[in-house]
């Protein structure tokens, strides 16, 4: 059982037009979670800047597994590297460094978003067009994996949804 595929429920809604800023906290105890399940949310990847070399992506993980997932490597469709990051603060400044592994606890949720965990995608091998899905797949530390589609978003859009809130559904 343990080495089964991770269960993934990847949201199909647009999730921009989605957003219900009253809902921001209940997703993880939602009755769609089933047991032993890693569910995918929400997964956007913001369109490369002009000249920039790399760009963030962000996304919604529940772990309903009764025992702790650890994230240790993302890949996107057509992205040569990708890598996970979080923002610290460190004497008033906001850094952003790589970080190998990401532990997720039994029935918890990390949330990706603008100053917190992300991703972090360098090398299109293929040129991002906003409005399409890529592949995204997440690896576990167990040999576990989730795949999933990440959507092109453009940055306007991905700072509107930061502000309110990530949708519910
Ligand atoms: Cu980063």
């Amino acid at each position: 059982m343990i080495k089964n595929l991770a269960f993934f429920l990847l949201c199909t809604l647009p999730w921009m037009s989605q957003a219900h800023p009253d809902h921001t906290h209940e997703a993880a105890h939602h009755a769609h979670a089933e047991p032993g399940s890693m569910q995918l949310m929400h997964a956007r990847l913001r369109d490369f800047l002009p000249t920039a070399s790399s760009t963030a992506g962000y996304f919604t993980l529940t772990n309903t597994n009764q025992q702790a997932m650890t994230l240790v490597k993302a890949e996107i469709e057509g992205l040569g590297r990708v890598e996970i990051h979080e923002h610290t603060h460190v004497n008033g400044m906001m850094r952003m460094q790589k970080i190998d592994k990401l532990e997720i606890a039994p029935d918890s949720q990390v949330e990706f978003k603008p100053g917190g965990y992300h991703l972090m995608a360098f090398e299109p091998t293929k040129p991002l067009k906003v409005g399409e899905n890529r592949k995204l797949t997440l690896y576990f530390a167990d040999g576990n994996r989730v795949y999933g589609l990440i959507e092109v978003v453009s940055l306007k859009a991905q700072m509107h949804n930061a502000k309110n809130g990530h949708q519910h559904h």
